[in-house]
């Protein structure tokens, strides 16, 4: 069974002699410049071809021509996936922050790097790369006279500002990792990431303000120290006019500092990062990601699934504490040269017109945003879009969750008013970037609502079965795997490497397993039908989570729904959905389908909804709950723990 293919594709398919002659005309150097010495590459799926039989050459020539090296490598690539052994351009040295700063301070000094969109509308700050680079080299002259190392990492718990992101580049300029925390997260939950990482070092501003409300970010912070014997020192920014307590451990982010900053020489596979992703155990994982290959890969992606151009303003709302922060606010668009934003504040303040007054405002001209915001807005209405003018909008991206086709449609439709590309993109923060995404493709390629499509370049997405042979055919589901290793993946878990090896070597031996299901289908499209630790198993059919909650979400009532399994005696498992509605706690039974209407979700700071909750309460394992740290709302689990036992007395 699959239910969310039947809407037709909505970019008419060109007819094929037309198409024939759009790929003959295809200029591979206009559109990719290094591919021009590919041989016999003349298209896009030659290219595509390319990347992955000639995978060595492709990422070489694209390494060397994207990236300023400080000295050259001599090994592409030495990787064995089943063994969890993954280098990229060994021999090469290389700092991320001249990448990203000093080689557009040369070209284009002046180019607006970031625009800071506060959480006030119409405040928005705007940064050059040259002050980029200079707020960077004053922090990173002031992290190094305070002894920050080379190999040290540092945790950030800030809210996207240019200083977090000079923090982050102070950081890889003198060969520091980051560790960035969600400045959302509890003390008890930063506390438990520094401890992990090592750090002796954390930086933080006195307040954070989001939705027109003041957070006591610096308070967080010396609570969460209390507990981390490894930290010696924290920088505390000011966002606010407000001061705080500041005890010997502390050093305001005020003192100046000269502003130039040497860069170190860094190894391709010198760490770049950590970042604390939620893995199915209570433990976080701290994921690594290492200079050269990261970089590269959040490149690549950016320019290439956005279709950025040089002079676009790319607008990725997500939080700097996530991967999509990471790589499509930062790293992607400043390595590329581009104008970033940074979205400070909530989609619904100072109410549900929020992005699209940001948009009109800011002239975005890519918009990269989560179903779940999606979602929500759509419930608000129509008009809220249609007040201001998204007409800069070329292209609309979604990434988190997979998104329903009633919200992929409504962005499609009345966001991009028709126009625009809507690139459903799939990752992880494993992956480092983009994987699967409809887009880069034919400019009149179809695209199918709710659907991550096409692999990029050199990504080689396949299904196998649960013995772990491959699923050649299509029209197929299966663990989603990845056959080829990619530069932009993460090289191991902090601390765990037996940890990487299992998680994602170990269960399909040869492959990198990304604990997704997908379906491939007739056309050998990929759409993801969520993790498979959520999936469904009814009567010997695996449904996934996806496909159901996109039937459930057409009722009119529910603006969205989490649908879990709950064991059955013939069946082995039912299945029950909570639904968020404008009802809420009446309980229906349709075949054997449990619908509880709640308010809330239980959902992750990042938008993720966890289903693994929902599964307790419907298990009634309540002493099973496990992390609730990242959640965002942890009062509605108990909501929902009410709202399940009245459904089960009615019953
Ligand atoms: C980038 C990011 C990764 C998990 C991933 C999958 C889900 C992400 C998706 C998607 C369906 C998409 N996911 N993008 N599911 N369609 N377009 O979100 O990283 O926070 O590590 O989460 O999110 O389940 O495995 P991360």
């Amino acid at each position: 069974m699959w239910l969310r293919c039947t809407s037709k594709c909505v970019f008419a398919s060109l007819s094929r002699s037309y198409n024939n002659v759009l790929s003959r005309s295809f200029n591979i150097a206009a559109f990719m410049p290094e591919a021009a010495g590919f041989e016999g590459v003349s298209d896009r799926a030659a290219l595509q071809e390319f990347s992955l039989s000639n995978s060595d050459h492709f990422w070489a020539a694209v390494a060397r021509h994207r990236l300023t090296w400080i000295s050259p490598f001599h090994t592409v690539q030495d990787c064995d996936l089943s063994r969890g052994r993954i280098k990229w351009f060994e021999g090469g040295k290389l700092n991320v922050s001249v990448n990203c700063l000093d080689r557009h301070v040369h070209t284009c000094p002046e180019k607006v790097a970031l625009i800071w969109e506060r959480d006030e509308p119409g405040s928005e700050v705007k940064v050059t790369y040259r002050s980029l680079l200079d707020m960077t080299c004053r922090l990173g002259n002031l992290l190094r006279r305070r002894g920050v190392k080379k190999g040290d990492c540092v945790t950030i718990y800030m809210p996207p500002c240019p200083l977090a992101v000079a923090s982050m580049l102070a950081c890889a300029r003198i060969g520091a990792a980051h560790n960035v925390v969600f400045a959302g997260f509890s003390a008890e939950a930063l506390a438990e990431r520094i401890r992990d990482a090592q750090s002796s070092t954390v930086i933080t501003v006195n307040q954070g303000v989001r939705g027109g409300r003041v957070i006591e970010l610096k308070k967080t912070v010396d609570t969460a120290v209390e507990g981390c014997p490894s930290v010696k020192q924290v920088f505390v920014a000011m966002r606010t006019e407000n001061p705080v307590v500041m005890t010997d451990r502390d050093v305001s982010m005020e003192e100046l500092e000269d502003a130039v900053c040497e860069p170190a020489a860094m190894d391709s596979e010198d760490v770049l990062f950590l970042l604390y992703t939620s893995g199915s155990t209570g433990k976080p994982k701290g994921l690594v990601h290492t200079q050269a290959g990261y970089l590269l890969y959040a490149l690549l992606t950016h320019r290439y699934v956005f279709s950025y151009h040089d002079g676009d303003v790319f607008g990725c709302v997500a939080d700097i504490g996530w991967i999509t922060g990471h790589s499509y606010s930062v790293y992607g668009p400043l390595a590329n040269g581009g104008t970033t934003v940074l979205f400070e504040s909530t989609p619904v303040y100072p109410n549900p017109g929020r992005y699209w007054e940001m948009v009109q405002r800011l002239r975005i001209n890519q918009f990269y945003g989560a179903p779940t915001a999606i979602r929500l807005l759509l419930k608000y209405g129509d008009h809220w879009v249609h007040k201001y003018d998204c007409s800069t909008l070329k292209t609309l991206g979604s990434v988190g969750e997979p998104i329903n086709t009633e919200a992929w449609e409504w962005y499609h439709r009345v966001v991009g008013d028709g126009r625009c590309p809507v690139v459903d993109t799939w990752w992880q923060t494993e992956t480092g970037g983009i994987c699967i995404a409809p887009r880069p493709s034919d400019p009149d390629a179809e695209i199918v609502p709710g659907m991550a499509m096409r692999p990029f370049f050199g990504m080689k997405p396949v299904l196998v079965d649960g013995e772990g042979k491959l699923l050649t055919s299509n029209n197929t589901s299966g663990p989603l795997c990845l056959a080829q290793p990619w530069p932009g993946m993460a090289r191991t878990i902090h601390n765990n490497h037996q940890r990487f090896i299992e998680t994602y070597c170990q269960p399909y031996p040869g492959y990198f397993f990304t604990g997704d299901g997908a379906h491939r289908s007739e056309e050998g499209y990929y759409q993801i039908t969520g993790r498979l630790d959520d999936v469904i198993n009814v009567s010997g059919h695996r449904l996934g989570t996806a496909e159901i909650e996109d039937v459930v979400n057409h009722c009119p009532a529910v603006a969205e729904s989490a649908v879990i399994g709950y064991s059955h005696d013939v069946k082995g498992q039912g299945i029950r959905s909570k639904t968020v509605s404008i009802m809420s706690f009446t309980g229906t039974q349709i075949t054997g389908v449990f619908l509880q209407f709640v308010q809330r979700l239980p959902k992750t700071r990042s938008g993720k909804i966890m289903r693994r909750v929902l599964r307790k309460v419907v298990e009634q394992d309540l002493g099973g709950l496990g992390d609730l740290s990242t959640l965002d709302d942890p009062a509605a689990v108990q909501e929902i723990v009410q709202g399940h036992q009245d459904l089960c007395s009615k019953k």
